[in-house]
């Protein structure tokens, strides 16, 4: 294993794009390290779509900070797999020590990571996964079972459903989904899947926003004019249910659990944003399935011990809760393990 190394870095704010169809300049952070004896990490973030994502960011950061043994070069990709592309490609130039990376989507991933592996750096995953046909591709991945949190929401809407006798085909559901092809998009959207084949509900319309609350404000807006029956609305993470909530109130409509009664239940996921846990308090997000993104100290973690000469397992899940401020559902049981509703108030 490479470590400590002495780095002498000394333009890296700019860095223009080559060869990838673009011409925008990617913003890496500025570092100069003329400190010997650091461990030098290369963190291309996928972008800064979301409040989990600033969370992630922060957690990083400060794992990685100034007062640590670790010397922290960030990149913001932006949402574009290009810019990733490219800021591996950077940290396999400058020799980084490792490389961490959290992929905007799952494919396309191949010929990157093995360039990082032909330089020997080892590549940490975090967050979402990479779809390679090759695993030694990368050491080992940190993140959630992404699947899994969407079948707990689901399980708490059914459980909901069966607590106010409310029949399977009354449900009129729409997936807002997460940005296509990303891990945590394919596994939500594979939970709500699953649940209305189970259950026989109505899926009217799934449609990409993003992640971003501008989009899911703008997309629930386009479905609230398309159809008139929508009764839920899945958010995939929790600044989409904010923009959603916005349309929602916009068209005329009370963002809310009480369906009986025209009211739009929204689902979300993450619980890290401050504006949506008040509107769980106020019962316009009936549920959250929790998304944890404090991986910073995760990650240091896994690069210790790598530095000590042991090997991290391959895929590290962490556990998770699911929220809602309803005292409806008291637990839910998905798997056959039982999980208790939070209140993430209390
Ligand atoms: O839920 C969402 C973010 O990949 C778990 O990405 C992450 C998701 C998170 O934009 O808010």
């Amino acid at each position: 294993m490479k470590n400590k190394k002495t780095f002498m870095w000394l333009l890296l704010s700019l860095l223009v794009l080559t060869g990838c169809g673009s011409s925008r300049p990617v913003q890496t952070e500025e570092i100069e390290n003329t400190e010997s004896g650091k461990i030098v990490v290369g963190f291309s973030q996928l972008g800064a779509e979301s409040d989990w994502r600033s969370a992630n960011t922060e957690s990083m950061k400060e794992a990685f900070g100034e007062d640590t043994d670790y010397s922290l070069v960030f990149n913001d990709g932006q949402q574009k797999q290009t810019n990733q592309i490219t800021a591996i490609r950077t940290f396999i130039q400058q020799d980084v020590d490792y490389i961490v990376l959290a992929p905007v989507t799952e494919s396309g991933w191949d010929s990157v990571l093995e360039e990082a592996k032909e330089a020997q750096i080892p590549v940490i995953l975090v967050d979402r996964m990479v779809d390679v046909a090759d695993r030694s591709l990368y050491q080992c991945w940190i993140g959630s079972d992404f699947e899994l949190e969407g079948k707990k929401v689901c399980e708490w809407l059914y459980q909901y459903t069966v607590v106010h006798d409310i029949p399977s085909e009354n449900l009129h559901i729409v997936d807002l989904q997460g940005t296509l092809g990303s891990t945590a998009q394919l596994g939500r959207s594979r939970g709500l899947n699953e649940a209305a084949l189970e259950h026989g509900w109505d899926i009217v319309a799934l449609r990409d926003a993003d992640f971003t609350q501008e989009k899911g404000r703008e997309v629930m807006t386009e479905l609230l004019r398309e159809y008139d029956n929508i009764n839920v609305v899945y958010c995939e993470n929790d600044n989409e249910a904010i923009g959603a909530i916005k349309a929602i109130e916009a068209a005329g409509y009370k963002a809310g659990a009480d369906i009986e009664n025209g009211e739009i239940m929204v689902l979300s996921f993450d619980g890290i944003n401050r504006e949506a846990l008040s509107y769980a308090a106020l019962g316009k997000i009936a549920c959250i399935g929790e998304c944890n993104p404090l991986h910073g100290p995760r990650v240091e973690a896994m690069i210790k011990a790598l530095e000590e000469g042991r090997i991290p397992e391959k895929f590290n899940y962490v556990e998770e809760s699911i929220f809602s401020t309803l005292t409806d559902v008291e637990t839910v049981t998905v798997d056959d393990i039982e999980y208790t509703v939070v209140n993430p108030l209390k």
